[in-house]
């Protein structure tokens, strides 16, 4: 029997401390509330989902990578600090060619001007911020609906 079609959620750098600290910015939300939220948004769209948070950069790449391998259909990203930086980010998703969504909880075009600068929006499907954890649940509808179209 075929199992559910499987979404990989990635967190990027300092996410972890999520609901911690800068809650006026980031939210109070953990990192964990998120993830059950869209573990359970997923479950109720037919989808399964695993998450993975990862402060450094090639621990995030071999992950994209290892997709390829799980047949995950869909990537949803918050690459945190390296969406303004790192071009080897952007190249792990170009070169898998899973569609990916990225995902930030703040408005990035509204904040400094080198948050507002994205590596990773012109190899995403789409792009959701400004919406703190409803962003996350934003992005992921987005992306089911595109796999499923
Ligand atoms: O708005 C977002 O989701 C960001 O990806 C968050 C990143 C930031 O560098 C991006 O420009 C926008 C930072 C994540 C840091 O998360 C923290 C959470 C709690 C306390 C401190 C940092």
């Amino acid at each position: 029997m075929e199992g559910k079609m499987e979404i990989l959620v990635l967190h990027g750098p300092n996410l972890n401390l999520l609901g911690t600290r800068e809650p006026e910015v980031y939210g109070r939300q953990t990192l964990e509330d998120i993830n059950r939220d869209l573990a359970d948004l997923a479950g109720e769209l037919g989808f399964a989902l695993s998450c993975h948070q990862s402060n450094h950069e090639g621990e995030l790449i071999d992950r994209i990578h290892q997709a390829r391998q799980e047949a995950v259909q869909g990537i949803l990203i918050n690459p945190g600090g390296f969406t303004h930086t790192s071009v080897a980010l952007r190249d792990a998703i170009s070169a898998v060619a899973i569609p990916t969504v990225e995902v930030h909880l703040s408005n990035i075009h509204a904040r400094e001007s080198f948050r507002q600068h994205s590596f990773i929006a012109p190899v995403a499907l789409g792009q959701v911020c400004g919406f703190g954890a409803e962003s996350y649940r934003l992005a992921l509808r987005g992306l089911l609906s595109k796999i499923k179209s």
